[in-house]
């Protein structure tokens, strides 16, 4: 007998509402749910293969607790008390500083790595705090919280109505859109081609998304930040600027364009690669657009000018007046976020509030550069204390990060460390106890990171579509259970850090005169949450105070948990709306489009406009059947053009006498890898490029599948010194290597 049970696949960004097969207790099927109110039945092959991803026998089933050097099965009481045994005495031996916390990916595509990691971290006080955000979209924190006052405010393209999309650095055909969640991707850009609106790519790689461009331009790695200043000075110098609705929320402008006047066409063109007349089309047609909207992604992230690069594509929205209407970048409202306040001056957003002890980096929203996680643990300076423990929820930094072989040395050094992940991989490996979270049909989701991202605005819950299966432990009480461990709470109810947060955030709302349930008593609203589960409890607070909740009582008609359960396919709250300038949280209560950190680099953009470089430089690049470091192990999805290999232009090939198919050794600054070459002219001429995520060639890891193709880890080419200043991203991407060919034995 089989059923079916409806989910929110959690594979990637686009979040489509899944229909699954269930038999027994296993997924045999996936299909798209037609009548999701996001996704309306779109699927990709990943979501097709939920099951197998799902059933992947490689999973771990019960903890692991190292014993004489050996990671062994454990009971979950087993483990817990080794996690409070580990860390409690580093704790307080060495300081809070001393316990790094690693946050991966999948963090922002579970429940649990939503609601739990912040009670984690506040617990512990520990600044030594990384994650995937400074290997990924930390520059666009920066450009906005710098602009916008608020690091979260992160404006989306309004795909569905936009007449103008330049998008820079994304390959949303094979990555299904980041910073831009929508279902459907490919359709959306289909559908602008469609109704007369054009597409321009920037991308040193003729990607399936450039394919389908009315204008693709091949730029050169890195230059992206030059490209769009020179654009800017366009909209200046031929009076193209025109605000429009925006005008009284925005300050700087006289000073920005000063600061872009030395930016010209002709200045940068040799550094991009770009003509100037080109460049000025370019400008033309943004300003010219009935609407457009500017969207970057990786490729404007991961390099040397990843802040500057940000921080333009908002500047182009906004001098174009795009920012904030129909069809520009708007920011959406999600379900789960604070009810608004009133518009008016906030905080403001600060950086480098500290530092990291051995490189000084200066700190970024709270955290602290992954390329610096293995000199804060290998290195010992008179500034404190080097991490001693490790807590890794869902991360896998010795592929994902720079020089993974320092990284695999340093884990191996520390004192304790305890990995959340069900796989023992690269990473977990090295754990002293790793806690496996059950596979995603045991699990409840909802999206509360990428609603917050999303092209129209909407909210979604699925329970879990398959009960635990006996000895399993959902991932909130995992996290829960480690947050106390870790805190000198080692016991304790799970529920009680549930409470902990419904006291806090209840206790708080009743104190705020703006919120609906000012002055009342946090006791009595606690009484009213519904749910069979602290995050459910959790997620109808969080949807009851929000900007559509019920206000418990104060908006009869208004979002609850029960309103959501009664909506299976989820409930459409419509397309994004203009908000400013209520978004706004900086001091001037205004845009402030120049702000001082931006001042200060932009001397380093100016340099950049006289350099080029002559010699190879690398790029990454991502496929559709894949997904970061943890998706080769299903045979599913493996194979085919998903493969770990070099793309090289053919003239770059006939010069380094390289051959398709032969191997080919790749140097750079970190180290060296092998790989064979995939000669193309995908790539342009001087663009080598390989994916990220592979590497599965070492030892102590339970991939079967992964092993038997493991491919090179990318990331082995860099040492962990290139940055992006002021938001301590990587640089992934630009990267100089050398490529020789492999002399046959
Ligand atoms: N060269 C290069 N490097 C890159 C990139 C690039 O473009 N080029 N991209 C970067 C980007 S954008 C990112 S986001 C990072 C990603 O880097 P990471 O976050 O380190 O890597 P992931 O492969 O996404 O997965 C992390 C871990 O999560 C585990 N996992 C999977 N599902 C779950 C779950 O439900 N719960 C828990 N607890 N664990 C789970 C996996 O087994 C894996 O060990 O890589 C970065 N690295
Ligand atoms: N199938 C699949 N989907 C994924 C993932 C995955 O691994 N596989 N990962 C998920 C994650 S964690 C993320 S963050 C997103 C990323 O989503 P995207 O950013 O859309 O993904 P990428 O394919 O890395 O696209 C980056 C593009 O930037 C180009 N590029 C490189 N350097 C430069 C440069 O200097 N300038 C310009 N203009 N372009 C450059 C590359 O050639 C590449 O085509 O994808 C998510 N979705
Ligand atoms: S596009 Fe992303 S969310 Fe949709 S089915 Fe594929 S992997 Fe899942
Ligand atoms: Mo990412």
């Amino acid at each position: 007998m089989s059923r079916t049970a409806l989910r929110i696949c959690p594979l990637c960004e686009a979040t489509c509402g899944l229909t699954l097969t269930i038999e027994g207790t296993k997924v045999t099927g996936a299909r798209g749910d037609r009548e999701d109110v996001f996704s309306k039945g779109f699927i990709c092959p990943k979501g097709a293969s939920f099951g197998a991803v799902d059933g992947d026998p490689d999973r771990l089933r019960t903890p692991l607790v190292r014993k004489d050097g050996e990671l062994r099965e454990a009971t979950w009481e087993e483990a817990f008390d080794a996690v409070a045994a580990g860390i409690r005495p580093v704790v307080e031996r060495y300081g809070a500083n001393s316990v790094g916390v690693v946050l991966g990916n999948p963090n922002v595509h579970t429940m649990a790595g939503a609601l739990y990691p912040p009670v984690l971290i506040a617990g512990l006080g520990t600044r030594s705090l990384f994650t995937a955000s400074t290997v990924d979209q930390m520059p666009k924190h920066v450009s906005s919280g710098l602009l916008f006052g608020d690091a979260g405010a992160i404006p989306v393209p309004d795909l569905d109505r936009t007449d103008h999309l330049l998008l820079i650095g994304a390959n949303p055909l094979e990555s299904n859109g980041s910073l831009c969640t929508a279902a459907d991707f490919p359709g959306k850009l289909k559908a602008l081609k469609a109704r007369g609106g054009t597409l321009t790519v920037i991308d040193p790689r003729r990607t399936r998304t450039a394919k389908l461009a009315d204008r693709h331009i091949p730029v050169r790695p890195g230059a992206d930040a030059l490209l769009l200043a020179a654009m800017t000075h366009v909209l200046f110098d031929e009076s193209l600027v025109d605000l429009g609705e925006l005008t009284p929320h925005v300050e700087g402008i006289a000073e920005l364009a000063e600061a872009v006047r030395e930016f010209t066409p002709e200045a940068v063109a040799d550094a991009c690669d770009v003509e100037p007349a080109l460049i000025r089309t370019l400008a033309r047609e943004l300003a010219a657009a009935p609407t457009a909207a500017v969207y970057g992604r990786i490729g404007s992230c991961t390099v040397p000018y990843g802040t500057l690069a940000s921080w333009l594509v908002d500047v182009l929205n906004i001098l174009t007046g795009n920012l904030d209407r129909p069809g520009g970048a708007l920011f959406p409202q999600a379900a789960t976020g604070r009810t608004p306040r009133p518009a008016g001056p906030g905080h403001g957003f600060q950086l480098a509030r500290w530092h990291s002890r051995v490189s000084r980096h200066p700190e970024a929203k709270g955290e602290l550069p992954l390329s610096a996680l293995a000199e804060e643990i290998d290195t010992a300076t008179d500034e404190g204390e080097p991490i001693r423990a490790l807590v890794a929820v869902a991360a896998n930094p010795v592929l994902s990060a720079p020089d993974g072989d320092r990284l695999d040395k340093a884990l191996d050094a520390l004192d304790f460390m305890v990995s959340v992940d069900p796989y023992l991989n690269e990473t977990s490996r090295h754990a002293d106890v790793v806690l496996p979270p059950p596979p995603p049909s045991q699990s409840p989701h909802h999206d509360f990171a990428f609603n917050a991202l999303a092209v129209r605005n909407q909210v979604r819950y699925t329970r879990p579509a398959v009960p635990l299966e006996p000895g399993r432990m959902a991932e909130t009480e995992i996290l829960a259970r480690l947050t106390l461990a870790a805190t000198g709470m080692h016991g304790a109810d799970p529920r009680a850090v549930d409470d902990l947060v419904v006291g806090q955030t209840l206790g708080k709302a009743v104190g705020d005169p703006h919120s609906p349930v000012h002055g009342r008593d946090p006791r009595e609203l606690a009484e009213q949450l519904t749910g069979d589960t602290g995050p459910e409890r959790r997620l109808d607070m969080m949807l009851r105070l929000g900007p559509y909740g019920d206000g418990f009582g104060a908006r009869p008609h208004g979002l609850s948990l029960a309103r959501l359960l009664a909506a299976p396919h989820g409930i459409d709250l419509g397309p994004l709306r203009p908000r400013l300038p209520q978004p706004l949280k900086t001091r001037s209560g205004r845009i402030e489009l120049l702000p001082q950190p931006i001042v200060d680099d932009l001397p380093r953009l100016r340099e950049g406009m006289r350099r080029r470089t002559d010699g190879l430089v690398l790029v990454g690049r991502r496929h559709l059947r894949s997904n970061n470091s943890w998706m080769h192990n299903v045979p599913a999805l493996t194979g085919g053009t998903n493969r770990c290999t070099l793309h090289i232009h053919p003239e770059d090939a006939e010069r380094l006498g390289v051959r398709d198919g032969a191997p080919v050794r790749v140097k750079g600054a970190g180290g060296e890898v092998t790989a064979p070459a995939e000669v193309t002219d995908s790539v342009r001429r001087g663009v080598v490029s390989l994916p990220h995520g592979w590497g599965h060639d070492r030892p102590g890891t339970r991939l079967n599948h992964a092993a038997a193709d493991p491919g090179v880890n990318v990331n082995q080419l860099l040492d962990g010194s290139l940055l992006d200043p002021l938001s301590g991203n990587a640089v992934l991407n630009g990267v100089p290597v050398d490529v020789a060919a492999v002399p046959a034995p």
